[in-house]
């Protein structure tokens, strides 16, 4: 049976995934609006990963004996200036997002919870891997800066990104 403090520390986290589901929703109908479906492509790979990431908590929360209590997700941003803005704010979410999970791994580690602690070793790998996704979108848009054309061949680029569902052990 999982130690009742870190039960809560996996249901909050398990809010924050849904949260950062929900997030990259409404970026993604952001980008349907400005019709660059390169990355409506990538913002919709992105919610799956995050539903895939919420789900894994929510099944080994279950498998331990513990309750997932499910809370109100946050009502997200709906509007940004434009796609740097986006993705600004997405390196940041994932700068929090990684720092929430770091705090999740410390309740694991107070209560000694060994197993949880491997578990959770997955969810801070995963971390580095997006925040360097995220990252090198990020330098491409700078780059880019007001550049229409090379907006447009990086929409080309993003539309190949394929959603791979994670195997979290
Ligand atoms: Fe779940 O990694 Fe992003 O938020």
């Amino acid at each position: 049976m999982i130690n009742e403090k870190l039960e809560k520390a996996f249901n909050v986290q398990i809010n924050k995934e849904f949260y950062s589901e929900y997030l990259y929703l409404s970026m993604q109908a952001y980008f349907e609006r400005l019709n660059l479906k390169g990355f409506v492509n990538w913002m919709s790979v992105q919610v799956q990963e995050e539903r895939a990431h919420a789900m894994g908590m929510f099944d080994y929360l279950n498998q331990r004996g513990g309750a997932v209590a499910l809370e109100a997700i946050e009502k997200p941003q709906t509007d940004w200036k434009s796609p740097l803005d986006v993705f600004e704010n997405v390196l940041k979410h994932e700068e929090y997002v990684t720092s929430t999970i770091n705090e999740l791994m410390d309740v694991a580690e107070e209560v000694k919870d060994r197993a949880a602690m491997s578990f959770l070793n997955w969810y801070l790998k995963e971390q580095v891997e997006e925040e360097d996704n995220v990252g090198n979108v990020l330098a491409t848009l700078r780059l880019i800066g007001d550049d229409k054309k090379a907006l447009l061949m990086l929409d080309k680029d993003l539309a190949a990104r394929t959603f791979v569902a994670p195997v979290i052990e």
